[in-house]
């Protein structure tokens, strides 16, 4: 008998569900920064374990729209949390309910949706009890399965996860191979290297008003017998001055976001790749529906 859960991960951005998504999965899947509105798309993390397949939906944070990208964001977390087994709320433990947390809170409670919250970075708190009143306010709200406070981070108490989502599952037929960790295509997860890294580099709103797009993805064999991949990739930003910051002085900017993304994807694909980046800037691009949907940049 096989069973499957569908898990969405849900809150506020930067709280840590990418690092929570990677973590359950046990490889890296979805990018991570400190900046918040890293994640843009729902991006499923697969983990089989014996007959139970967990399938992890991993969520933009979930905030006010300003663009219509953002729009786009939140739309996804809306219908990722429709047809779950469960939904996980993360917070960020030294931060303060908003309302934001409210608003998700209320869209569960409509729903009548079975929510585990789990309060991450209890590695900041001065003392272990220091939780406590962060779990007495939120069960004021919610009527939460379960409260994990954990640090996914430092792995603190993390192993308490799986165990309480394991009891969310359901019979029925694997909807995934089992031997995969996202449905997401290869071309996809490299392109979210290219803008990780971006995040990691660049300041301030440039990396938010940027997409990555991968033109070129063909394989070859070198003259000393060796497969590699030729990767050609586009960084579109929304202004000139934006394209000279990312570039920056000989080239020294774009050589770093190169060499960081590069490694990584190697990793993940196995080979050596030869990677091309190029910048180009369309103006506004982020208030440009046809834009973003036809470039998969947000779902639909
Ligand atoms: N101190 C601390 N930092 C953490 C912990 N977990 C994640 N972080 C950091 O928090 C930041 C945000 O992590 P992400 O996983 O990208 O957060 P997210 O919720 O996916 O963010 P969005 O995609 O923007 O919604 C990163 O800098 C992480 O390294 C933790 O347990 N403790
Ligand atoms: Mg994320």
């Amino acid at each position: 008998m096989t069973k499957n859960a569908f898990i969405a991960i849900t809150g506020r951005p930067n709280v840590g569900k990418s690092s929570l998504t990677n973590f359950l999965v046990g490889e890296k899947i979805s990018i991570v920064s400190e900046k918040p509105q890293t994640t843009r798309n729902r991006i499923n993390g697969v983990l089989t374990k014996g007959d139970t397949q967990f399938v992890f939906i991993d969520t933009p944070g979930f905030l006010r729209p300003k663009t219509k990208l953002a729009e786009h964001m939140v739309k996804s977390v809306r219908t990722s949390v429709d047809d779950v087994d469960c939904a996980i709320l993360m917070a960020d433990v030294t931060k303060k309910i908003s309302p934001v947390e409210q608003e998700l809170i209320r869209s569960f409670a409509e729903r009548g949706t079975q929510v585990v919250l789990i309060l991450n970075k209890i590695d900041l708190l001065k003392s272990k009890s220091a939780v406590l009143p962060a779990i007495a306010q939120y069960s004021e709200l919610y009527d939460f399965e379960e409260i994990i406070p954990v640090s996914v981070k430092n792995r603190i108490n993390t192993d308490k996860i799986l165990p309480v989502l394991e009891k969310f599952a359901v019979e029925g037929e694997h909807f995934f191979p089992d031997d995969i960790a996202t449905d997401r295509t290869e071309r996809f997860l490299c392109s979210e290297i290219i803008r990780e890294k971006l995040l990691w580099t660049m300041h301030d709103e440039i990396p938010h008003g940027t997409a990555v797009e991968i033109e070129q993805f063909s394989q070859r064999v070198n003259k000393k017998g060796a497969e590699i991949i030729d990767l050609g990739a586009v960084i579109i930003c929304e202004k000139n001055s934006h394209k000279g910051m990312i570039i920056g002085k000989d080239g020294e900017k774009l050589k770093t976001i190169g060499t960081l993304a590069r490694k990584d994807i190697e990793d993940l694909l196995g080979v050596k790749v030869n990677l091309q980046i190029f910048v180009k800037v369309k103006e506004n691009w982020r208030e440009n529906e046809r834009f973003i949907l036809e470039n998969n940049i947000a779902d639909e």
